[in-house]
């Protein structure tokens, strides 16, 4: 079953964004603590309703516990609806975006008598709210980008929840219907873009197979609106995480498998240049197959490879399909080798109890060396001046050290690594002393501060710190709710292969952070890159996968990409850095 715990948190967080606005700071605190505890489960909460657990998951008291068990049951929640009808309507939505908030709604709805959208937004444009105590342009323009952002993520989902959503539905649609001879999804999703529109799935059957597969896939719990039904192709409307999302089902026939994988992956662009170089060559592609144009000869479309094949490319790999060179490229057999997620040797951004992750490091590595293959994680938590995150000042950080070593030691093993993700402050240096992160194994260094300024400035001398071996997060964008702050990457990257600073891929699912335009940049200019997860729970290693896909349709290879190489290697680029500045290695 879909995982529920993001929607439950998502509720959670909105009583506790109206809670704040009735002035109840207490209950808003309780749920507000609630929703993170909840995203932060390794596991479905229904897991932890059937095996009794329920009630003993730690931070959750009872009386929210038994509003976990009601929406489990009835997928509502009495006292949320009761809520909801204690503030304006057009303000739940509202709510909890950026630069919005209950404070700021409240002393809109209060002092202008604001409820509706409309007239919030009317009121942001005439000056009515910059003119309020304590607001300002500033402030207003924020909130009109807020509300820009907001209204374009309601339109395109974070690739990570479109793989989870197209994954339950692949394996419920296989598990119940046996007449499905083959199964794919397609579009974006399979292209593996940062951002989805609408889910597009393949299948092939038989043709007498085809309205029973149509009435099951029309009738699935989750469906709220079907668009169109027919034997072919059918839309339906779907609801999940509280975001409805368009899903189309299109059923071909086992002959026609390759093309119609080939055609409804795309994108748009990649086939209008394919059709074209077919059409030079006297053939037609469409989604049934590869044909001569003047006989209308079938030539191909069992497979994808034979659809390329007709037209003299190599097979391209479904990441590279955006007209960027790409069939180029496959024509003179040059395709780049791509990284793929089984190359990868371990993670170089995991966060610990030590600052704001949710499990001990002794769990962290318990959980990695059962579940992944890995041959190193290092533990990067915050530096000192992330005090809500309970960064780690010079001696705190020196016991995390010594508990690394013990871990280590009781396990015989050298599996965890030395690290710390240390806050780039406002003039370019650094949080912690160089005297303790010469200590390290592997520094990453991050702005967590001022979004606003230009921070190229700041990168670049952090990347002038022999010590500072990545720099995490590197343009700071929040897809859907903050845009990147203000940074000229081409002179980041440059600096970057001067120094011998590598640059990460930020695998959390909204930060995919540098992003496939840079991170091609950078496989060009020779630049090292890191995959990692920036995990603060065991769950968050899984995102590698979607790291890997932006380094992929950024072109990377494996050289590129150091965390495929091992330690020793690793080990090397952190030295050389060292020994480049003229500090001991
Ligand atoms: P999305 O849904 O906005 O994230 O992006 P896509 O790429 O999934 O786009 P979508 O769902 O409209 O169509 C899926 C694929 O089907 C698309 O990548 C290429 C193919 N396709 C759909 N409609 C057309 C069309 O009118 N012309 C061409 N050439 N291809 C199309
Ligand atoms: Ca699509
Ligand atoms: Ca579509
Ligand atoms: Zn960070």
């Amino acid at each position: 079953m879909y995982n529920i715990n993001k929607d439950l948190a998502n509720i959670f967080k909105k009583m506790a964004a109206i809670y704040e606005f009735l002035d109840d700071r207490f209950r808003a605190m309780a749920y507000q603590r609630a929703a993170h505890i909840i995203e932060d489960l390794p596991d479905d909460v229904r897991n932890y309703m059937a095996s009794g657990k329920l009630y003993m998951i730690r931070g959750i008291g009872s009386s929210i516990a038994s509003k976990i068990e009601e929406f489990v049951k009835t997928g509502k929640i009495q006292k949320y609806e009761e809520l909801k009808k204690k503030v304006p309507e057009d303000f739940i939505e509202l709510i909890d975006l950026p630069g919005f908030g209950p404070k700021t709604l409240k002393r809109i709805y209060e002092e202008l008598g604001i409820s509706t959208k409309e007239e919030l937004i009317k009121a942001l444009k005439d000056g009515r709210i910059e003119r309020l105590e304590g607001f300002g342009p500033k402030k207003v323009e924020n909130m009109l980008k807020g509300l820009q952002m907001y209204e374009i993520s309601k339109k395109r989902i974070l690739l990570w929840e479109a793989l989870q959503i197209s994954r339950y539905l692949v394996n419920r649609l296989k598990k119940n219907l046996k007449q499905i001879h083959r199964i794919e999804v397609v579009g974006s999703t399979r292209r593996r873009k940062e951002t989805i529109g609408d889910l597009d799935i393949l299948v092939t059957a038989d043709d007498k197979d085809r309205l029973p597969i149509m009435d099951f896939f029309t009738s699935l719990d989750e469906v709220s609106e079907v668009l169109v039904k027919g034997p072919k192709k059918s839309s339906v409307i779907m609801k999940f995480e509280g975001k409805e999302r368009q899903v189309d089902l299109r059923i071909f026939r086992d002959e026609e498998w390759g093309a119609a994988l080939q055609y409804f992956t795309g994108s748009k662009q990649h086939n209008i240049h394919l059709r074209e170089i077919a059409k030079e060559k006297g053939l037609k592609i469409n989604e049934y197959g590869v044909f001569k144009a003047d006989t209308e000869e079938k030539i191909a479309g069992e497979t994808e490879e034979s659809v390329y094949r007709s037209v003299g490319l190599d097979w391209i790999p479904p990441e590279l399909r955006e007209d960027r060179g790409e069939i180029e490229a496959a024509m003179e057999h040059k395709l780049p080798d791509l990284v793929e997620l089984k190359d990868i040797k371990g993670d170089l951004h995991v966060h610990s109890t030590w600052s704001d992750g949710t499990f001990s490091i002794k769990d962290l590595v318990d959980f990695v060396r059962k579940n992944y293959r890995y041959e190193y994680i290092v533990i990067t938590d915050h530096s000192k001046s992330q005090r809500v995150a309970h960064g780690l000042d010079e001696n705190r950080l020196l016991e995390e050290i010594k508990e690394i070593n013990l871990i280590n030691k009781m396990a015989g093993l050298d599996f965890v690594k030395k690290g710390i993700e240390v806050d780039i402050l406002l003039d370019g240096s650094l949080d912690l002393s160089d005297e303790v992160l010469s200590q390290l194994d592997w520094v990453v260094a991050s702005v967590h501060s001022h979004f606003n300024r230009d921070n190229t400035d700041r990168i670049i001398k952090a990347m002038e710190n022999p010590y500072v071996n990545a720099i995490g997060h590197p343009t700071g964008r929040l897809i859907g709710m903050r845009e990147a702050y203000p940074v000229d990457m081409d002179a980041v990257i440059k600096v970057a292969k001067e120094t011998g600073t590598a640059l990460e891929i930020n695998a959390q699912p909204s930060r995919m952070d540098i992003d496939e335009i840079w991170v091609r940049r950078a496989v060009e200019e020779g630049v090292k890159l890191v995959i990692s997860t920036d995990a603060h729970n065991t769950g968050h290693f899984a995102f590698m996968e979607v790291g890997v896909s932006i380094a992929r349709r950024g072109w990377a290879t494996k050289k590129d990409i150091l965390n495929t190489k091992s330690w020793k290697e690793i080990k090397k680029f952190v030295d050389a850095k060292r020994k480049k500045f003229g500090v001991k290695v």
